[in-house]
């Protein structure tokens, strides 16, 4: 059985770090993908983590993750409030997929609030800045080991 996680970021999270500090806070996806990679060792996870800002990528990646991976840790960006592809792209796969937001979706516009891939994955993970992910990564070893 693998040990890796994909963890896979949608539109507009390579520019976290360079505007608007308020909601996302200061870091960059690169530092983001450095705490991933150092607490998936810890864990006995290898991670696996991109960024796209196309779609049809992104749905590429999650069934290559199907072949490749243990589970998926995902944050899709906007794609999340109107992708019926990764909804669909997440059911598709035997594996399980946990949802990861830096904000908490509810607490903004209320066009944030509806997930359209929420119902497909095993939970959602929101609002803790970029803890979320570590402890998307922490629920995906207990859903994986
Ligand atoms: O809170 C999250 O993680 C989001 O998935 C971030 C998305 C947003 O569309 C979702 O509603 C919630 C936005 C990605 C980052 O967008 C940036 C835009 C400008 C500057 C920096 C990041």
């Amino acid at each position: 059985m693998s040990n890796t996680i994909f963890v896979l970021n949608g539109p507009n999270l390579n520019m976290l770090g360079k505007r608007e500090p308020g909601i996302y806070g200061g870091k960059t996806l690169a530092d983001i993908e450095a705490e991933c990679k150092a607490a998936g060792a810890d864990l006995g996870l290898s991670v696996d983590f991109r960024q796209s800002n196309h779609e049809g990528l992104l749905v590429d990646w999650l069934h290559e993750a199907s072949d490749k991976a243990a589970g998926v840790a995902i944050n899709a960006g906007a794609y999340t409030h109107t992708s019926v592809a990764l909804h669909d792209a997440i059911r598709a796969i035997g594996i399980p997929v946990v949802e990861v937001h830096i904000s908490n979706i509810h607490a903004r516009e209320q066009f944030r609030h509806k997930s359209m891939i929420a119902p497909a994955t095993k939970g959602m993970i929101c609002g803790f800045g970029p803890q979320s992910y570590i402890l998307a990564l922490h629920a995906l070893k207990t859903l994986t080991q």
